[in-house]
């Protein structure tokens, strides 16, 4: 079906979580929905906010910009718009505009009668976000563990918050998010490579089938995981790493206090060694 062709079929009211059909049109090729609406409101409002929190620091420079969670004292109160309000409206605003984008994934989906994969994989995203910047806080007693909105700050926050349990990489769930990430871009190396091996080929050359795709893999590993499962094991693989980093963070501090490589004497502590 010719793509004008398939957009005139699908292209109907309908699908929509909330508003009936006020908000169900398209600007140009882009889908609005009620969750549209809201996207670009916290968006706007988000980034005016953090364009005014520049202003107060007295730079514009992208790289220092830099707009910081309230001090500890504040615990998990309101705090004055100069000292954490500011982040603390411009997370409500960046959590608007993330849940929105993912509800209005949902009713694109909807829409066109697809399965919810998309919005459920983003909200893993969303969840690794929502972990450092509200559960985790809440856990400690204080927003001032949530970390600053800007490029070099945040880099500042990570490595501090890492040296703070002495090595992250002793975390054991950290190591099995980094293990999730190494092993999704395996496969993703694998996927690309074995996707444009068959079907981009030289001039002249045939396209190759699926069945070429899977002999190649056994022929040379004797297992092919096939066209459908490579891309359950990606979205798995790439779901993974994102919980498991959301594990690591909050494991740290509300769980462990001390440096993560004293956490493993759990095994010279086990009672089999007398
Ligand atoms: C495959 C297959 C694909 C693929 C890939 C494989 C035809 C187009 C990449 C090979 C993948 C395997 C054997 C799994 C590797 C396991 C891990 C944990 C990385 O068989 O089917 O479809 O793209």
């Amino acid at each position: 079906m010719a793509l004008l062709n398939f957009e005139r079929k699908y292209r109907v009211r309908g699908g929509t979580l909330v508003g009936g059909d006020l908000f169900d049109f398209w600007v140009g090729p882009f889908y609005v929905g009620f969750f549209g609406f809201t996207t670009i409101f916290f968006s706007l409002l988000g980034t005016a906010l953090i364009f005014w929190g520049a202003a107060l620091q007295g730079t514009f420079n992208p790289w220092t910009i830099s707009i910081a969670p309230p001090d500890l004292k504040y615990g998990l109160g309101v705090a004055p718009m100069k000292e954490g309000g500011l982040w603390q409206i411009i997370t409500v605003c960046a959590l608007g505009a993330f849940i929105s984008w993912a509800l209005r994934q949902a009713e694109i989906a909807r829409k066109l009668g697809m399965g919810y994969h998309i919005p459920f994989a983003f909200s893993f995203a969303i969840l690794a976000y929502f972990t450092l910047v509200v559960i985790r806080p809440v856990l400690m007693g204080g927003w001032g563990h949530a970390f600053p909105y800007g490029i070099f700050s945040h880099l500042d926050w990570v490595s501090n918050v890492g040296y703070q349990y002495l090595h992250f990489h002793y975390n054991p769930a950290h190591m099995i998010a980094v293990s999730f990430f190494f092993t999704n871009v395996f496969a993703l190396a694998l996927h690309g490579g074995l996707i444009l091996s068959s079907v981009n080929p030289q001039k002249g050359e045939d396209v190759k089938t699926p069945d070429h795709e899977d002999t190649y893999f056994r022929d040379a590993i004797g297992y092919s995981i096939g066209t459908l499962g490579i891309h359950r094991l990606g979205l798995f693989l790439a779901l993974s790493a994102a919980f498991w980093s959301a594990v690591c963070i909050v494991i740290s501090g509300p769980y462990w206090t001390r440096g993560w490589p004293e956490w493993w004497n759990w095994w010279l502590d086990l009672p089999i060694w007398n």
